[in-house]
């Protein structure tokens, strides 16, 4: 394609946000790569790198990686301690994909602390994609998974406390900060927040992998399943192309499919970077009422091992691992004040 078509097809796709130098210089390349959602994605980032380190498999590094946020009590939105649905049950949606289009996912799944293992589990063990509820529940147990109660006394409390207005409003995130620990004895990135964890590696095999696991928006009506048990919409690898991953209010992901979207945008030349603005650009385009009242974020890699991230708002942080850095960093983001 000539450089002038590419450009014009590029400022068509981008629309009215101008990209920045900000941006431009956010696409530094790295390979092997470790990227994941949020700042308590720089732990989870540090297990999937003593795998990718070890010549391990992309694959093996993100359930890893997001298994440790997955133990992490302290983290209110993501496996154990995860924040309950309004009947008071905690229930996890997760996904995993691999390098040969492999997908497992489970959705509505109570009382299994790794949702990502079981997601493996039904990618690697039935010719299906998705289990949901008692189904993937019953399956885990038939695959030596056992159970435990997920609901913290943290998370009980806030769901009777949540019971006394019981009124459905997302928070956004917590603005422009990152989070500092309290005392010690809370993990380092966590917070009481609504945050998935969805992470993206590029291995020293040149393959890509994705893990996507959440409790989902917290305080749902039973039965609510978000973005990011769905492949395409949470999380979609191409070994071809690059992965992307998604967190946010998961109506909105779903909608324009978004994890699959910024891969199709990398296929058609853009950037991660490019790719993750124009699938913001995308959810405001949709419903822009709805889009200034809550938070999506996408990140993405290509198999250059360049990277990028976008949110609608502010606040979206992200925690990178290569080689030689260990970053968290701040998105940019849609709707400047
Ligand atoms: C969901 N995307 O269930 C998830 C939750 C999330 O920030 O990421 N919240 O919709």
């Amino acid at each position: 394609m000539s450089s002038r078509r590419n450009f014009i097809q590029q400022s068509m796709l981008l629309g009215t946000l101008p990209v920045t130098q900000w941006d431009l210089d956010r696409q530094k390349k790295a390979a092997p790569i470790v990227i994941s959602t949020w700042d308590f994605g720089k732990y989870a980032n540090q297990a999937a790198w003593e795998v990718i380190a070890n010549k391990g498999t992309a694959l093996d590094a993100v359930e890893a990686g997001v298994k440790v946020t997955e133990l992490d009590a302290n983290n209110q939105s993501v496996g154990y301690g995860g924040l309950p649905d309004r009947d008071g049950a905690v229930t996890l949606d997760a996904c995993i994909m691999d390098h040969e289009y492999r997908c497992g996912s489970v959705a509505a799944l109570e009382n299994i602390v790794h949702a990502i293992s079981v997601a493996r589990a039904v990618m690697e063990k039935t010719p299906h994609v998705m289990l949901v509820g008692p189904g993937a529940l019953q399956f885990a147990l038939e695959n030596g998974f056992k159970t435990s109660n997920l609901l913290t006394p943290a998370s009980e409390k806030a769901w009777k406390e949540w019971l006394k207005n019981a009124k459905y409003e997302p928070v956004k995130n917590i603005e422009n900060q990152l989070y500092q620990p309290q005392n010690s004895k809370v993990l380092p990135g966590s917070r009481d927040n609504h945050d998935t964890i969805g992470m993206i590696a590029l291995d020293q095999h040149h393959n890509l992998s994705g893990a996507c696991t959440t409790s989902g928006m917290a305080f749902k009506l039973k039965g609510r399943v978000g973005d990011s048990p769905i492949i395409g919409a949470g999380l979609y690898v191409d070994n071809e192309i690059g992965a992307a991953t998604a967190t946010g209010v998961g109506e909105e992901v779903i909608r324009i499919v978004g994890s699959h979207l910024v891969v199709e945008l990398m296929r058609q030349g853009l950037t991660p970077q490019k790719a993750c603005i124009a699938a913001v650009e995308r959810v405001v385009k949709r419903n822009p009422a709805r889009a200034k009242d809550i938070q999506v974020g996408f990140i993405a890699i290509n198999r250059k091992g360049e990277y990028g991230a976008f949110a609608l708002h502010d606040g979206f942080t992200y925690s990178v691992k290569t080689a030689k850095e260990e970053l968290v960093l701040q998105s940019d983001f849609y709707f400047k004040k």
